[in-house]
């Protein structure tokens, strides 16, 4: 096969990947980096992608790192399902609502800047999950209100990475014991979309390397 994702069953970077190669058919390999046990900070990994992080996929030639570029160029090299639909307008939307999770929540909680919170500055767990749900939750309620005067997706009637970034976000949110009644649209859109056999099969306790927690 020569199109390979580097992931990690955890991962909500690489879960939105699964999910984006699924609705587009693309078939993979998937080679899991234990992120656990600090593999992705290993010489083996660093040859593929020197910033140490999941997803990286390899297409053919082409080694692609950052989960949001690799969904665009996915996009740019097999358009068909459109994942950014509608006009400049729609798509700068739709771009909008996927970095509100990529770009605004999901940087302040991933492994390292929660693994630096617990280890430098030494914050108790409890600490830690208030920190990453006051990130969650300030998104999630700009993003509540987008799927309540949306259609049947976060950005209208058309699927989008606007969903692929919510359903792994959501994920996430529930490892920090975020309270998501609050966000009953989100709650909603996510029942839905994992009624969608792409998003169902890309959930992480469905991955080879899933680990019963
Ligand atoms: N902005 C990057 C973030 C990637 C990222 O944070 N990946 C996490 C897993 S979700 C990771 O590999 N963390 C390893 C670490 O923190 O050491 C993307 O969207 O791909």
């Amino acid at each position: 096969m020569d199109r390979v994702l580097y992931g990690y069953w955890r991962s909500t970077a690489a879960y939105r990947v699964r999910i984006a190669l699924a609705l587009k058919g693309l078939s993979h390999d998937a080679v899991s980096i234990n992120l656990r046990t600090g593999e992705q900070k290993g010489d083996a990994f660093r040859a593929i992608n020197r910033q140490g992080f999941v997803p990286c996929l390899v297409d053919g030639p082409h080694s692609l790192s950052q989960s949001l570029a690799i969904l665009e160029y996915l996009e740019e090299i097999y358009p068909d399902p459109p994942l950014i639909p509608g006009d400049a307008a729609e798509r700068a939307h739709v771009r909008a609502l996927a970095q509100i999770v990529a770009c605004d929540i999901h940087p302040l909680n991933n492994l390292r800047v929660l693994k630096y919170l617990a280890g430098d500055l030494g914050l108790e767990q409890e600490g830690i999950n208030v920190w990453a749900r006051h990130w969650i939750e300030s998104g999630f309620a700009v993003l509540e209100d987008a799927a309540a005067a949306s259609g049947a997706f976060l950005a209208g009637n058309k699927l989008s990475i606007a969903d692929i970034c919510l359903v792994p976000q959501l994920y996430n949110a529930r490892r920090v014991e975020t309270d998501l009644s609050r966000f009953p649209a989100l709650l909603d859109l996510e029942a839905r979309l994992l009624q969608i056999p792409a998003f169902a099969d890309a959930q992480p306790e469905r991955q080879p390397d899933a680990v019963p927690v």
